[in-house]
């Protein structure tokens, strides 16, 4: 009886671990590189989460400005802006940061980003009633997706 008491209880932990974590998942994470001089560049990955979570927040210690951005066509020329309430990420459908669609924009950038370097970045992702969630990622740098 008592043995069967311990395993309803752990069960019942495990359930709730479950639902407490979002299991954000950042894959395929690329930073293009930079030459000397340059100001600006820009961070792609795939983001999966097994709950509705929207990607609220991206710094990075290699830029002293980082965004999430748009591509948007206005009056047939493209432009970029930061999305003003951030990325919403659906449960269980993978989203993709890419160069031409909606991407992490890193600006005042600390140094030149060569390719082979590793840039972290950190995601900062807000859940169903506030809560927040934050995920570490190390990025890979190259001039072409290095995934692709
Ligand atoms: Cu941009």
């Amino acid at each position: 009886m008592k043995l069967l008491r311990a395993r309803v209880v752990a069960v019942a932990l495990l359930g709730m671990a479950t639902l407490a974590c979002a299991h954000i998942k950042v894959t395929s994470a690329w930073v293009r590189a930079t030459v000397p001089g340059q100001q600006a560049t820009g961070a792609f990955m795939k983001i999966t989460s097994t709950e509705a979570v929207k990607l609220s927040l991206v710094s990075s210690p290699a830029a002293g400005i980082s965004e999430i951005h748009e591509m948007k066509i206005v009056g047939g020329v493209m432009k970029m802006r930061a999305l003003p309430s951030g990325l919403d990420i659906p449960a269980n459908k993978a989203v993709e940061l890419s160069s031409g669609g909606v991407h992490v924009m890193m600006m005042d950038l600390k140094q030149t980003i060569s390719a082979g370097q590793s840039v972290p970045l950190e995601l900062r992702f807000t859940r169903a009633k506030g809560h927040m969630a934050t995920v570490s990622v190390v990025a890979k740098a190259g001039f072409a997706d290095p995934f692709n």
